[in-house]
């Protein structure tokens, strides 16, 4: 995958926005109702995104909304003792941070989430906001359908985001991220989903988000659907069996990385999407890339966290040194 964006600049590498949520753990398993103590977290796809790019040693601006309340004050001091560029973090002193609850699944599954999220700081987020946003110099412009499903002020925000990308040479990597709990019908959702699909060069469904968005049944089928669309790269996420990669020029599919103890599935394709982003940033082949994201993916899924722990570039290398090396011995 080229960049087209190669001069050397004081941007930051990748532009990303979204909503940052505090997350309460569940320290038991069962229903939400029953439990009673649970672990204070960071999450938010975009924000996951961030975290993991800058570990990797990449620059990156995470542009938001926080509420000026101990989760938003929270967040934002977590923010601050990254590397992530702060600069576009507004504090809103009207709406509230969101937050959400998580179960703690038994062998694997995946969690059951509940959202305080309705109004929030971060749905407040506007065009405005982007307009301020210097997009001239950046690489990558990351965006996730959670962010167009927040509200109407939100979607518009992130319409006004590609255009600047566009504008300015970025490349846009877009995560589909269906969360339906957000959307008011299923028809609004795939169509504000496929359009932006469309105007995104790289598209990241999961295998059941891109049957779901395209109709298609095969990785190939649902990618050739988006490539026919516009797009320049697909790459699905199909669980334990890695991920499927086409672009015009070449296809194929890479493993996903042999797990003993899946603990926590959120988060992962955010791993995904950095390591994928990073392998890109440092010029890898395609290839190359969707296994740095298999990577960063599997190294989320054996922890509890959205976002941790996450690894630096020498801790990955030698993760898949080791753990991709170990599968063919
Ligand atoms: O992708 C992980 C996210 O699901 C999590 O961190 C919270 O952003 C979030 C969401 O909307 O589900």
């Amino acid at each position: 995958m080229q960049l087209d964006n190669k001069e050397v600049s004081l941007s930051p590498e990748v532009i990303t926005l979204g909503e940052p949520m505090a997350v309460l753990i569940a320290q038991e398993t069962g229903e939400l109702k029953n439990v009673s103590h649970f672990l204070r977290g960071i999450a938010g796809a975009e924000l996951n995104v961030a975290i993991s790019l800058t570990r990797l040693g990449h620059s990156c601006s995470y542009i938001t909304r926080l509420g000026k309340d101990p989760f938003g004050e929270y967040i934002y001091d977590y923010i601050r003792s990254t590397k992530i560029d702060h600069k576009y973090i507004y504090f809103d002193k009207e709406y509230n941070t969101g937050l959400y609850l998580k179960s703690k699944p038994l062998n694997g599954e995946d969690p059951i989430i509940y959202y305080y999220r309705k109004n929030s700081a971060a749905s407040h987020l506007a065009t405005k906001d982007i307009e301020k946003v210097d997009f001239k110099g950046s690489k990558i412009l990351h965006i996730t359908g959670i962010t167009a499903a927040l509200s109407k002020n939100c979607k518009d925000a992130l319409y006004l985001a590609i255009e600047k990308a566009r504008k300015n040479n970025l490349l846009i990597s877009f995560d589909t991220n269906i969360r339906r709990a957000l959307w008011k019908n299923e028809k609004e959702m795939k169509k504000v989903l496929n359009k932006i699909a469309f105007e995104s060069d790289i598209v990241l469904p999961g295998i059941g988000e891109g049957r779901e968005l395209t109709g298609k049944n095969t990785p190939e089928q649902i990618a050739d659907y988006y490539i026919q669309n516009g797009s320049k790269a697909v790459i699905i996420k199909i669980g334990k069996s890695g991920a499927y990669y086409k672009t015009k020029e070449e296809s194929g599919q890479v493993d996903g990385f042999k797990i003993e103890n899946i603990v926590d599935t959120v988060g992962a394709g955010d791993g995904f999407a950095s390591g994928l982003l990073s392998g890109i940033l440092d010029g890898k082949s395609i290839k190359d890339s969707v296994k740095t994201g298999n990577a960063v993916a599997s190294i989320i899924i054996q922890h509890k966290g959205d976002n941790a722990p996450l690894p630096t570039k020498e801790e990955l290398d030698q993760y898949i040194f080791e753990n991709y090396s170990k599968k063919f011995l």
